[in-house]
């Protein structure tokens, strides 16, 4: 089940990697289907010389992106910029960093008769990614390679990005979304979950803090990723250190914030983003103190107080948002994120609800860790 079916099939997937500017023979492919948003495909290639390469294509979700081609100006600037940025840091080392291929017609892309753009890019070889962290080595390789992220685009011009998807971390605008289909109720769903919009409603003071703070001024607007869950880093497959963080398409004007938000909520989690047994739900705070270490180690040197004062807060703050979005999308029908299972929208939001209680239990710990690590000696 998807909101975003419409004519993509791996049958016709090596037609569609033919149209890239690819060496060789399509061996074969299959779908990655981690992501709960865009369509996405591994496909093989044998080269010339025999030997074989593989390549990412996926399907820009244009019901999500409005603006599919301002998505791809977006990330042609962004991988290009990184590109640059590592290759001049390492000096000739063959770092692995994103890059899209060209297209028939000379661009990043093509566009199919049913409307559906597709593109291409390097497979990160040697790389995996885990839903559920193992051990706080991958949790510090998690914050610091968001933190590296955060760094490496911080010299783009703010203004050449397109804002991909308007208010995506307006908390407010996300909360108010919801309590305007809690009234509309669409598809008569509002029974199953008055529980969860209650449990919501009990944390509205919550959705203004980090907003009002970047009216005032006191939190600055950066470059940021804005979709930061633990797969979308890729780690090294024998050293489980971090190569390269996926997933570029939010890559916008955001706050340092949401980012570290996101990390929190997928890396201190025990269980997976769908557990249905609420009580096997736990935060585990070595996972918050180890990502605060990776993030600090590559970010401290351009985070204001303000930014370090709320990292512990973000992690309920994101995690509520995200709880917000799977509820507006169960009460809408199912139309946002891809499903694979009765109320599968529901499960995701009561997982995160159960993981903000979590997270609320220990703020005051974690609010002391970050203290005592980012302490003025
Ligand atoms: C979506 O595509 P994916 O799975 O990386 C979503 C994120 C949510 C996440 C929840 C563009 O990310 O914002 O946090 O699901 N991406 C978009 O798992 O809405
Ligand atoms: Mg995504």
């Amino acid at each position: 089940m998807t909101p975003d079916d419409s004519a993509c099939n791996p049958d016709n997937i090596a037609e569609i990697g033919d149209l890239f500017a690819i060496e060789g023979e399509f061996v074969g492919g299959r779908e990655i289907s981690s992501g709960h948003i865009n369509r996405t495909y591994c496909v093989t290639y044998r080269k010339f010389d025999g030997t074989e390469e593989r390549y990412v294509l996926q399907r820009i979700n244009n019901k999500v992106f409005k603006d599919p081609y301002a998505v791809m100006r977006n990330v042609e600037k962004v991988t290009r910029h990184i590109n640059w940025k590592v290759l001049r840091r390492r000096k000739g080392a063959p770092g692995q960093t994103l890059n899209l291929y060209p297209a028939r017609g000379g661009r990043n892309y093509i566009t199919l008769p049913d409307g559906g753009l597709w593109r291409c890019y390097n497979y990160i070889e040697g790389t995996h990614t885990y839903d559920i962290v193992e051990n706080t080595r991958q949790a510090y390789q998690a914050g610091y390679a968001f933190g590296s992220f955060q760094e490496l685009v911080s010299d783009m011009v703010p203004s050449d990005l397109v804002e991909t998807i308007p208010d995506f971390h307006n908390t407010r605008k996300r909360y108010d979304r919801l309590m305007e289909v809690v009234l509309a109720d669409p598809c008569g769903r509002l029974d199953s979950c008055r529980h969860e919009v209650a449990l919501i409603q009990q944390r509205e003071d919550c959705v203004d803090v980090l907003l009002d703070l970047q009216r005032q001024g006191i939190l600055p607007v950066r470059i940021t990723h804005n979709d930061t869950k633990i797969n979308n880093v890729m780690l090294d497959a024998d050293t489980d250190e971090a190569v390269c963080v996926i997933d570029l398409d939010t890559v916008m004007p955001g706050l340092a914030l949401y980012d570290v938000g996101d990390i929190i909520r997928t890396v201190t989690t025990s269980t997976a983003e769908d557990e249905e047994d609420l009580s096997k739900i736990r935060f585990r705070i070595s996972m918050f103190q180890s990502i605060i270490d990776g993030y600090l180690d590559a970010a401290r040197s351009f985070l204001t107080r303000a930014e370090i004062d709320y990292l512990a807060f973000s992690g309920k703050l994101i995690t509520l948002e995200v709880g917000i979005r799977f509820l507006t999308d169960y009460l809408e029908g199912d139309v946002y994120f891809k499903t694979s299972k009765p109320n599968h929208n529901l499960i995701r939001a009561r997982t995160q609800l159960q993981l903000v209680s979590c997270l609320e239990a220990e703020l005051n710990d974690m609010e002391k860790f970050v203290r005592k690590r980012t302490a003025i000696s």
